[in-house]
């Protein structure tokens, strides 16, 4: 299935001086080098969601003890036992949920919960710049510093979730959203002559064209890009000077973001009763972080074909390949509901726990399917969170990630019933039993 059963070079005995690839020369085993990659790709991923509550003054030494035994527990000649690894990986589901919560509440506690906001998507004539990555913060203190001075800001891609919190729309000056997911910004850095403040992932290496207008912010970084710290802005507001202004234009889609968990429940009540009249027939959560594949537009193929009475939920980049749809209502339940970015995947749990409450159901036998795509490690994170819950049945693509091999394959369909999407009809009929 792999080129390589397993790649390690962390200790001088690799096999040729280059790195064991077959079995580990220390004993190590292939299952055992990925679980133990799987859980240094979770550490990356809840190390991010805790960087962002770090910034918003949030920290628990609960996760830091974690991160730190995580991380000891994959140095070498410490652990080869792959049963503990598999615990550990699930403790890292609990703790994905436990960072993502923390963060959450940070993020209310700063902006306010969200609440259901259209979006513009064209442009204001004015100077701008543009925000991309997921930190609020940063977006917060650049909103503050650039008030009252004509700078019009724009977000893009995770940042579209930070129209949703009236603590941050307030600005006047925040005016819309442009572009899709992290990957057309190249493109989209191209096109407008705007300054751009990079402040998490998923950056890319800048093109010569905007390099000297881009900047980082936190932890990002770019050669040859000017590196913002302790959020002072100020050299973005020089650039932007010295930049022209963007001309008006009308927006070619339209975007709702913003649903939080209370305006959500808010509906509880009659989703509850339009589930059991049979007007609401499945839920799908469809979203995640996407990635420039072709394979990809299984998603929106997949949300095309949806009967009229299901709802999706979406969040994460993966958003823009459907929330340009325009699915409707039921009975005053919009259709489409963006949650926000990836990490709010905790309101995705907590919502589908109330909603299973109020049906007096437990999740496993909510009509919930689970259609995720995954990019990076962060994804992954979030995938143990769900399974640690006891999501079952989730179908993931566009491809089964990499560390996957026979024996974690085996455990992931037979346990937790995960599967790799395939064809968007074979899988929608499957899932309703059609
Ligand atoms: Fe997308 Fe990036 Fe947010 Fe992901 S912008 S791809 S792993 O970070 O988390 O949804
Ligand atoms: Fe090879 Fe083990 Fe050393 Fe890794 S720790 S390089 S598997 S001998």
């Amino acid at each position: 299935m792999q080129e390589f059963r397993m790649f390690c070079y962390q200790c001088s005995q690799t096999a040729g001086g280059r790195g064991c690839t077959a079995s580990g020369v220390c004993g190590k085993l292939p299952t055992v080098a990925r679980l133990q990659d799987n859980l240094l790709f979770v550490i990356k991923g809840i190390s991010a969601y805790l960087n962002h509550a770090r910034e918003l003054g949030r920290t628990d030494p609960e996760i830091g003890h974690f991160l730190a035994d995580a991380f000891y527990s994959t140095l070498t000649n410490v652990n080869f036992d792959a049963q503990r690894f598999v615990s550990f990986s699930l403790e890292a589901g609990r703790m994905t949920l436990r960072v993502m919560r923390l963060l959450k509440d940070a993020h209310i506690a700063a902006y306010g919960e969200p609440t259901p906001v259209e979006v513009f998507t064209g442009t204001r004539k004015g100077r701008a710049v543009i925000v991309t990555g997921h930190s609020m913060k940063a977006l917060e203190e650049l909103l503050k510093q650039t008030e009252g001075s004509a700078i019009n800001i724009y977000t893009h891609s995770e940042m579209l979730a930070a129209h949703g919190y009236p603590g941050l729309r307030r600005y006047s000056h925040l005016v819309g959203n442009l572009g899709g997911a992290w990957f057309d910004q190249r493109e989209l850095f191209s096109r407008y002559p705007a300054a751009i403040v990079g402040t998490s992932n998923c950056l890319m290496p800048p093109r010569e064209a905007y390099r000297d207008r881009m900047f980082t912010t936190g932890v990002t970084g770019l050669p040859g890009v000017t590196h913002i710290r302790d959020f002072d802005f100020g050299p973005v507001m020089e650039r932007v000077a010295r930049l022209p202004e963007l001309e008006e234009s009308s927006g070619s889609v339209r975007r709702v973001t913003g649903f939080g968990k209370s305006s959500v429940l808010a509906l509880a009540d009659r989703i509850g009763s339009l589930v059991q009249q049979g007007r609401i027939r499945r839920f799908f959560l469809v979203g995640g972080c996407d990635s420039p594949t072709r394979r990809n537009e299984y998603f929106r193929r997949f949300v095309q074909q949806l009967p009229d009475d299901t709802i999706v939920l979406t969040l994460g980049c993966g958003k823009y390949r459907i929330n340009d749809l325009e699915l409707g209502e039921i009975e005053g339940v919009p259709r489409l509901m963006d949650l926000g970015q990836c990490n709010d995947s905790i309101v995705a749990i907590e919502i589908a726990q109330a909603l299973a409450q109020a049906l007096g159901t437990g999740l496993e036998e909510l009509p919930l399917s689970l259609i995720l795509m995954w990019m990076e490690q962060k994804a992954v994170a979030i995938f143990w969170a769900l399974l640690s819950l006891g999501f079952r049945n989730i179908r993931l693509g566009p491809i089964l990630p990499a560390w996957v091999n026979e024996d974690i394959l085996r455990v992931l369909s037979a346990e937790y019933g995960v599967r790799l999407i395939s064809d968007p009809e074979k899988d929608l009929n499957e899932i309703l039993g059609r």
